[in-house]
């Protein structure tokens, strides 16, 4: 697990990288990368410093691989997450038959009556096992874990996308979909 001054970091990036890049001045592509040069430069610029070796421990040790880095590894994004609007491109992919969605106890009326929405977010994240959606319903209160009928919603034409991280994305899921565990 990284130390604090890293987990600190990771926040960072991710509020840079995910919603809020004018912060340091910054503008991410259509794709939603960073040139990793500007990045340093302007976060030092703005008086957030980050030393390159401390990039470079966020990038391959916080716990949800939330950076990819470009193949040429000059280029740095949010692997997910996003709410400023970005293209990731990522195909389209056949998902496992079920996902699972944590949420909080408070949502769930909301929830069941006009489905799951992306909020905020560019979508809806969905997770492959029980424990992790747990994990991601108990930051927003009392956690509940709903069951994704994601073969049923494939055939019905939605699509779903892998982040790198192996998070499940799709635009938002239909309450007919959905099943509270
Ligand atoms: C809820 C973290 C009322 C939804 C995690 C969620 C994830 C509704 C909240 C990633 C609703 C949005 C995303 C509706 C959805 N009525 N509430 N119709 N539809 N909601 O944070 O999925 O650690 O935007 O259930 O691991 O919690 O940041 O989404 O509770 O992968 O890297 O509205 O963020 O990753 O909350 O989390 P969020 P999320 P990181």
């Amino acid at each position: 697990p990284l130390p604090p001054r890293l987990v600190k970091l990771s926040k960072f990036l991710s509020l840079i990288l995910r919603h809020q890049p004018e912060t340091i001045g910054l503008t991410l592509d259509a794709q939603g990368w960073a040139d990793i040069a500007e990045l340093l430069h302007k976060a030092a610029a703005a008086g957030r410093p980050i030393e390159r070796e401390d990039l470079d421990q966020v990038i391959a040790d916080n716990d949800k691989k939330r950076f990819t880095l470009s193949a040429d590894g000059l280029r740095l994004r949010a692997a997910q997450g996003h709410s400023t609007p970005v293209q990731l491109d990522l195909p389209a992919r056949t998902p496992p038959q079920r996902l699972y969605h944590g949420t909080a106890t408070r949502f769930l009326d909301a929830i069941l009556a006009e489905g799951l929405k992306p909020q905020a977010r560019q979508h809806v994240h969905l997770s492959t096992d029980i424990a992790t959606a747990l994990d991601v319903g108990s930051r927003h209160g009392r956690a509940v874990v709903l069951g994704v009928d994601a073969a049923a919603m494939e055939a019905a034409g939605c699509r779903f996308f892998q982040a790198d991280n192996g998070v499940w994305l799709t635009a938002a899921v239909p309450a007919q979909f959905l099943r509270p565990l």
